[in-house]
């Protein structure tokens, strides 16, 4: 559970239980957890031993995120904290529309994504925004761009897919004014990777070594200035010795 997300729909009541699951330790290890966020004030619930469950019932007004974290000190913070709450916008329904997404690598280690909008008889849909969202291990959902689609009901995104070895992306578009939600998915090696064995450093696009070479030379430069110092240091105790001798 350490980077679990809960999506629920901003507008809609939303009843969490939290469940006391620390039966294996020796000692009790209670929790006061909070959920914070988006104007919301929530009472703190406890769970303990005696205690194992705790509900908590709101509604979230707007889209966006909530933290949930226990503001006592316990073992297994990370569980909780770590994990993310997001209230998000309710899908639009209406007249049914259709998403396709193509990813591509380009030669200079970026993908081009292009997602086509079509409604329920496969007609193109122009003028309308289409999100793409990056989806990344460590930094989670980033949108990229929210480009209109063009005649054709196509939308372009260029994205910088260097660093991961798989990239996955979400084309979505809203709907609204009678159009229902629609989105699509794909996922892909990042370009610059081998596709087919793990990357080694030597096949690396970048060049490590001479940022590796550069760090040595700063380094070397500083235990240099260093080293000066000190000789010089011992210099002048060796001076003031002489001197005090003669
Ligand atoms: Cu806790």
């Amino acid at each position: 559970m350490v980077d679990f997300t809960l999506n629920v729909e901003a507008g809609h009541e939303v009843t969490i239980t939290f469940t006391y699951a620390d039966g294996d330790l020796a000692d009790d290890n209670p929790h006061d957890i909070r959920v914070k966020g988006l104007g919301l004030e929530l009472p703190t619930v406890r769970i303990s031993r005696d205690n194992p469950t705790a509900t908590l019932t709101f509604t979230p007004e707007k889209s966006g995120r909530l933290r949930i974290l226990c503001v006592i000190p316990c073992i297994g913070m990370e569980n909780l904290v770590g994990g993310t709450l997001r209230a998000v916008k309710p899908k639009a329904t209406g007249a049914p529309t259709s998403l396709t997404l193509d990813l591509q690598p380009r030669d200079d280690d970026s993908l081009l994504a292009r997602a086509i909008l079509v409604d329920a008889r496969g007609s193109p849909m122009a003028n309308f925004p289409v999100a793409f969202t990056l989806h990344t291990v460590l930094g989670g959902d980033l949108v990229l761009s929210t480009p209109t689609t063009m005649e054709n009901g196509s939308a372009v995104v260029k994205i910088p897919a260097r660093g991961s070895e798989q990239v996955k992306v979400t084309a979505s578009f809203e709907g609204g004014n009678g159009f229902a939600y629609a989105e699509a998915s794909g996922e892909i090696a990042a370009p610059g990777q081998p596709m087919e064995h793990q990357p080694s450093a030597l096949s690396a696009p970048t060049a490590p070594p001479v940022l590796a070479l550069a760090l040595l030379m700063v380094l070397g430069g500083v235990w240099a200035t260093y080293g000066y110092v000190v000789y010089q240091v011992i210099c002048i105790r060796r001076g003031e010795q002489t001197g005090g001798i003669r």
